[in-house]
């Protein structure tokens, strides 16, 4: 495993349309001129299926489709083994093996599966717009805990110098009293359509990526992931081996009926030698 090439995880997540795909599609460009193996993996927690806005991601990419070291691929939530999270896990190691560094993970920031890729990725970037009616939702949906790093986009657009400025109060005020934080979010305003603020954007996860590593704290985030991951996959098996054992076995099926006892039952089916 120690052995084993692990790539970088970038997270971009945002309301829908706030420019995710425009961004990574910009941020693949610049990757590629520095000879990077880019894979991104552009996930809709929505969509059962791999259709609707995630064929409008793959459209906005499609310049780079033609490029052997750029992979993109599209999930759906469902089919998968525990749903998304575990199955883009199992996917960002493979790519690794692959060689493919940094991943990228494109999610619509919708409920909880802006924080199911803030779990997976080293860094987090959070996609807010000038239009920051979708700022204000996110951040008072925590948010502001995720973000290693916030991009305003749409910098070509009227209300942008408001939008850092809001931004940047609503950070400032947010600052719990406390030990201070080692690092602080950067905001970088960009334009993907104009492939403007890009570079500043990918020095940002640099330096991110270099406080994880000096600082010890990625180390200790791998260590907690891997572990967590191991619970969620046992938890899988687990539920996987009581829902077989009682389609398998009417009899024990009808006690459990009888008794009422899910508790029990669990235990009694899990403690069974396989
Ligand atoms: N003016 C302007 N428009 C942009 C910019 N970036 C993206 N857009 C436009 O915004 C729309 C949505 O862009 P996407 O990149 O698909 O946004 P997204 O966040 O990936 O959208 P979903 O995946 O559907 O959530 C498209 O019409 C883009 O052309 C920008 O910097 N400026
Ligand atoms: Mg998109």
């Amino acid at each position: 495993m120690k052995d084993q090439p692990k790539a970088y995880v970038i997270g971009f997540t945002g309301a829908p349309g706030t420019g995710k795909s425009s961004l990574v599609d910009a941020l693949i460009a610049s990757l590629r001129k520095l000879d990077r193996f880019v894979a991104v993996i552009a996930t809709d927690p929505n969509s059962p299926f791999t259709g609707g806005a995630i064929l409008g991601d793959r459209i906005r990419m499609q310049r780079h489709a033609l490029d052997p070291r750029v992979f993109i691929r599209s999930m759906g939530a469902r089919g998968h083994l525990g749903g998304l999270s575990l199955a883009a896990r199992e996917s960002i190691r493979l790519l690794g093996a692959f060689g493919f560094d940094p991943v990228i993970l494109e999610t619509v920031g919708v409920g909880q599966s802006e924080l199911e890729v803030a779990a997976i990725a080293d860094t987090t970037v959070v996609v807010l717009t000038p239009n920051l009616g979708d700022g204000v939702q996110m951040i008072k949906a925590g948010i502001l805990e995720i973000a290693d790093i916030f991009v305003v986009n749409k910098a070509d657009l009227e209300g942008h110098h408001r939008a850092l400025t809001e931004l940047r109060s609503m950070l400032s005020l947010s600052n719990v009293p406390g030990a201070p934080k080692a690092w602080k979010p950067p905001i970088i305003p960009t334009s993907a359509t104009r492939s403007e603020g890009i570079d500043e954007l990918w020095a940002a996860i640099e330096s991110h990526r270099k406080y994880l590593a000096s600082t010890g704290r990625g180390e200790r985030l791998a260590a907690e992931r891997l572990k967590e991951e191991t619970a969620e996959v046992a938890a899988e098996i687990a539920r996987d081996r009581v829902r077989r054992a009682l389609a398998e076995d009417p009899a024990l099926a009808e006690r459990l009926l009888e008794e009422g006892t899910p508790y029990g039952t669990a235990e009694e089916i899990l403690d069974r030698k396989r």
